[in-house]
């Protein structure tokens, strides 16, 4: 199964998937870290999209996900997800955040797609650990592909070394 999943380190915009997950916050407005450089990359297409779901569904709560368009970015869709803000550990911070992972690998078996890239959720300005969140990352899609054949492929995308590094580390482990 751990075939299935990579990381790699970079800009998640460049990555040859058939979809790919921002971290996004619950206006879906745009923002910074990945959720700019995703919205700078894709264009205006994409926040009129945002803003068309936001108008039919209202905000997007933290551990959930909504599917749109991609706009200039060249992969098939982008899901927008609200990772949890860290609060030290003591709330539901790794409940949601598993949550998160599930919803975003659901939309995209549920749309067919095969391959789906992940920046890593939540650890820029919402604060959780990186190794923590990084863990969750990698034992939520591990359980999740081990009993499902889409999405095939995931690609996890890591800005800086230290992700890079901690990620590579847990998936050696499987
Ligand atoms: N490609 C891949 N990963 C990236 C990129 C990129 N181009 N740019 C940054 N990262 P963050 P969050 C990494 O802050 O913690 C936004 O303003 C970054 O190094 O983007 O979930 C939203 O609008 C970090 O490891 O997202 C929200 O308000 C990871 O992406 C808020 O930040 C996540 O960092 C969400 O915070």
């Amino acid at each position: 199964m751990s075939e299935r999943m990579s990381v790699i380190q970079g800009d998640i915009t460049k990555v040859a998937v058939d979809v790919i997950v921002n971290a996004a916050n619950s206006s879906l407005l745009g923002g910074g870290g990945v959720d700019g450089a995703i919205h700078r990359a894709a264009g205006p297409a994409l926040l009129a999209a945002c803003k068309r779901i936001v108008q039919q569904q209202g905000e997007c709560a933290p551990g959930h996900a909504v599917i749109t368009e991609a706009g200039n970015i060249p992969v098939k869709a982008i899901i927008h997800t609200v990772g949890p803000v860290w609060h030290g550990g003591d709330g539901d911070e790794a409940e949601l955040l598993e949550q998160t992972y599930r919803n975003c690998l659901d939309l995209a078996a549920a749309n067919g797609y095969r391959t789906i890239a992940f920046p890593a959720i939540s650890t820029g300005a919402y604060g959780y650990p990186k190794a923590l969140a990084a863990r969750i990352a990698v034992d939520v899609v591990y359980k999740y592909i081990g009993i499902r054949p889409l999405p095939e492929e995931v690609v996890f995308v890591c800005f800086d070394d230290e992700n890079a590094r901690i990620y590579q580390q847990y998936l050696d482990l499987l």
